[in-house]
């Protein structure tokens, strides 16, 4: 040991176990981080000093795995899988990369002898939130797994300088805050300057004839972005492989205008600067349904642009400079239409820059491109209005014309779609102003598109893309999205993970479908008794969370009800909320019934300018207000709304939540994951026939998940018939009830109008069905009291969630895409 680096009242202090050299090393890393890298004394060292200090001597493990990694991708030839993202989700790294390496034990030691507490240390790191939500968490889920399988991947996104707001309650309002985790340093990136491309706008393009009588085109770009490489390595499970996030950053190509600047004109000489740093500024907040900005546009093509440039860039040096090789040696997927642009992009890169024929490059462009979908809401599909497309990518808009000329040519000339209208078919939507539709253009550019869960998959084929499903009937496919156990059981659940080693082995840390093995608990009594224990120890901690931050009492005892994801009308927090005042009527009518105490837990953010999701969260807050604050209900039944849900409070609560709330409105969550997580923990879910959660029906059993309500069908045939709230509430006066306390005040005295609107669109339309389904759901809470007093059955329900969805892993959700769209084979198998 060398004891120069730390104070002498430190080293006699430390006595270091002689056969943990392991630990020694990582001390005195750690302290040396803190010495160089960080410029701290111990002795006056902050926690977020030695977190800094802590995740670089970490990140040390890391790097040499990285690029041990790069090497052997360099050196086999193999294919890349290069994944296009606008969001990745990845929360807190320094547990998850210290739990892959296993390498946490001996850093809490290490800690523990520096007088640091890991646990208090770890808290102290902020969330990368660069994503909204699911499709972003899958993102995240996704680059572990294929790092686990030892895939060469490259994830490409943006590095915000500003991810997810933050959410703050004030007065049960949500307020949008600026989210600044850059602020105070990032220990994981690595800067790339070498990797900087040109991404240009606007501007015009230059028809040139060039040799043996073709066209060409040179776009002239008005403006020029740089896009800097910021690299963040991802480390697979037990460390023996590590993948790059490659986030680009903007910055003006001429950051300061010399002509404006020698006038004196200050200002407008930083102009070119604020505009192109605009980009990569901050993550769209979204309500599922595309604003249409400009910057967002700006977004999507810089980021696209950047990744594109620097994979042919990779492929060039690697592969002879032989493009026509590319789709033997890369796979594209694209996140959603978010960078859809991309075929587009390359169709440009292979014809103008690399002189390709068009039918070649198309070849090279759909054999290489792959495409997610991730929505059903027509409202939520992306499109551009073609006069801005024209301004910012003239040569691009070009490209899609010509693509959109052969496709409908070839249409016209199938017998099936002789005479018949081809407007459906089109690359542009004529109906509200000419719009350009990325969901078709990402279809025709890809060779698979893929849906989320078998449903969604199934309802893409009958309704978004119906037509052009008929034209390519081979090319949607499904694969049901999965979540990684290493983040969402190993680190979040130690206690829960323990127990199945001990009881299935140590396999199952190295294979989800393992999980089977514990069903032959499912009746064991002493085992039930050790979950409970665990849970009511995961309970506890929340609760220790819920009353610093809230100063809210919580009875770990209690059934927890987690109702956790963004809030949006689909999902319907809403019918929760309401069933929660019904339960309130029903406990305070009838005090002496053998009720369950329960609480009601929420979080979730809404977009900011979302009015009606922000008015459900006041709405939330306003029932719990009153309800936790009646004495006659002596604590029976509390609701808590808790502030800032991100990944980090996501870990805090699914290891301690009874029951899964999954009720969106069938046959609009696309999959859902939050489902799986909470399941894998035990918790039994309630839900709609919507997304996985049919899946994890199936493969969890009738008889442990609480199904209710309508089925897809069922609900557009009911939307179809017209709009029958009234009949239905006025056949539920338990409903109308709750529906008259909200609309008349009981929640809102000092202002009774408040919640008119919400009730006059249940009443009216009830677009999402929260009437028509309320009698269903509530029975259903009823039913899942009942079954919490026949502590056996619940217990062997929980058992046989988790010990069945193992399936739900994104190692086999990635295993699949490698597969059947990649063509990739994993070094793990
Ligand atoms: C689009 C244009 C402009 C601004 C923002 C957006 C935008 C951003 C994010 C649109 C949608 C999103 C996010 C969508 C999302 O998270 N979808 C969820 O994806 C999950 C992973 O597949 C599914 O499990 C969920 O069902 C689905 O809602």
């Amino acid at each position: 040991m060398s004891s120069a680096l730390i104070s002498s009242a430190d080293a006699s202090r430390i006595a270091i176990p002689a056969e943990d050299e392991d630990v020694a090393a990582l001390r005195q890393s750690v302290v040396t981080k803190l010495t160089y890298a960080v410029g701290r004394d111990p002795i006056v060292a902050t926690d977020w000093d030695w977190f800094m200090a802590a995740a670089l001597a970490v990140r040390d493990h890391v790097l040499e795995r990285w690029l041990a990694s790069t090497r052997a991708n360099y050196d086999s030839q193999g294919k890349r899988v290069y994944y296009l993202s606008l969001e990745f989700l990845i929360g807190r790294l320094l547990h998850d990369s210290l739990s892959n390496l296993g390498l946490v034990d001996r850093m809490r030691a290490a800690l523990a002898e520096l007088g640091v507490d890991y646990d208090r240390l770890r808290n102290v790191e902020h969330d990368a939130a660069l994503g909204n939500g699911g499709l972003g968490r899958l993102a995240a889920c996704f680059m572990e797994s294929m790092a686990t399988l030892q895939i060469a991947a490259h994830g490409y996104g943006i590095r915000y300088d500003h991810g997810m707001f933050r959410q703050v309650i004030k007065d049960g309002w949500q307020h949008e805050y600026p989210e600044n985790w850059l602020t105070f340093g990032n220990p994981w990136e690595v800067t790339r300057p070498d990797a900087t491309h040109v991404v240009g706008f606007g501007g015009t393009v230059e028809t040139r004839a060039g040799a043996d009588g073709t066209t060409c085109y040179v776009w002239h770009p008005a403006e020029a972005v740089d896009a800097v490489a910021y690299d963040t390595p991802v480390v697979g499970w037990r460390g023996h492989y590590a993948n790059t996030l490659r986030l680009w950053s903007a910055r003006a190509a001429d950051p300061l205008r010399l002509d404006a600047f020698n006038r004196g004109d200050h200002i407008r000489a930083l102009e070119p600067r604020d505009r192109a740093n605009a980009i990569s500024q901050v993550l769209y907040p979204s309500d599922e349904t595309p604003a249409g900005q400009e910057l967002r546009l700006r977004q999507e093509y810089f980021f696209t642009s950047a990744s594109l440039q620097d994979l042919v860039l990779r492929h060039m040096r690697q592969h002879k400079g032989d493009i026509r090789l590319l789709p033997d040696k890369a796979a594209i997927q694209l996140n959603d239409t978010h960078p859809a642009i991309a075929v587009a992009e390359l169709m440009r890169i292979l014809i103008d820059l690399h002189a390709l024929p068009w039918e070649e490059a198309w070849r090279i462009t759909t054999d290489t491109i792959a495409y997610t979908n991730h929505t059903l809401l027509p409202e939520a599909l992306e499109s551009w209005p073609v006069s801005l497309m024209e301004r910012l990518l003239p040569r691009h808009m070009q490209i899609v014309y010509q693509i959109n000329r052969l496709h409908l040519d070839a249409v016209r000339a199938l017998p099936q779609f002789d005479g018949a209208p081809l407007a459906a078919l089109s690359l542009i939507d004529d109906n509200a102003g000419r719009r350009l539709r990325m969901s078709s253009l990402a279809f025709l550019g890809a060779h698979k598109v893929n849906g989320v869960s078998a449903l969604h998959t199934e309802l893409m084929r009958q309704t978004v893309f119906r037509e052009l499903h008929q034209l390519y009937p081979d090319r949607i496919v499904n694969k049901t999205n999965g979540i990684t156990l290493r983040r969402w059981l190993f680190a979040a659940n130690p206690r829960l993970t323990g127990l199945l080693t001990e009881v299935v082995g140590e396999r199952v840390l190295d294979d989800a479908e393992a999980l089977a093995g514990f069903a032959k608990a499912a009746d064991d009594t002493a085992m039930h008794d050790r979950l409970a224990h665990i849970r009511r120890d995961n309970k506890q901690a929340l609760a220790r969370l819920v009353a610093e931050r809230l100063q809210i009492t919580l009875d770990p005892d209690a059934l927890f009800d987690a109702q956790i994801k963004r809030v949006h009308e689909y999902k319907r927090q809403l019918l929760n909320i309401l069933e929660t005042i019904a339960l309130y009527n029903d406990m305070r009518a009838r005090p002496t019934s053998n009720w369950v105490p329960r609480v009601r837990i929420f979080a979730g953010k809404a977009a900011g300018s979302y009015r009606r999701a922000k008015l459900i969260i006041k709405l939330i807050n306003d029932v719990a207000n009153v309800i936790n604050n009646d004495p006659a209900l002596g604590g029976l039944l509390k609701v808590v709304f808790i502030p800032d849900y991100n990944v980090s409070l996501a870990e805090a609560i699914i290891p301690a939540a009874d029951v899964s709330e999954q009720i969106s409105t069938a046959g609009m969550e696309a999959s859902g994951t939050g489902n799986m997580k909470l399941a894998l923990n035990g918790a039994l879910t309630i839900g709609t026939l919507d997304g996985a959660n049919i899946e994890i029906r199936d493969r969890v059993g009738q008889d442990n998940i609480f199904i209710f309500g309508m089925t897809a069908d069922e609900v557009e045939e009911r939307r179809r018939r017209g709009p029958g709230a009234r009949e239905t509430i006025d056949g539920l006066p338990v409903l109308q009830e709750v529906l008259d306390a909200v609309a008349y005040g009981v929640f809102s005295p000092d202002e009774p109008q408040r919640y008119r609107e919400l009730v006059d669109e249940l009443t009216g339309n009830d677009h999402f069905m929260v009437t028509a389904d309320f009698a269903a759901y509530a029975a259903m809470q009823r039913r899942i009291s009942a079954h919490w007093h026949d502590r056996r059955a619940w217990w062997r329900a929980s058992v046989l969630n988790t010990a069945n969805v193992g399936w739900f892993s994104s190692d086999r959700a990635i295993r699949e895409y490698a597969a059947d769209i990649w063509n990739v084979v994993p070094r793990i198998t």
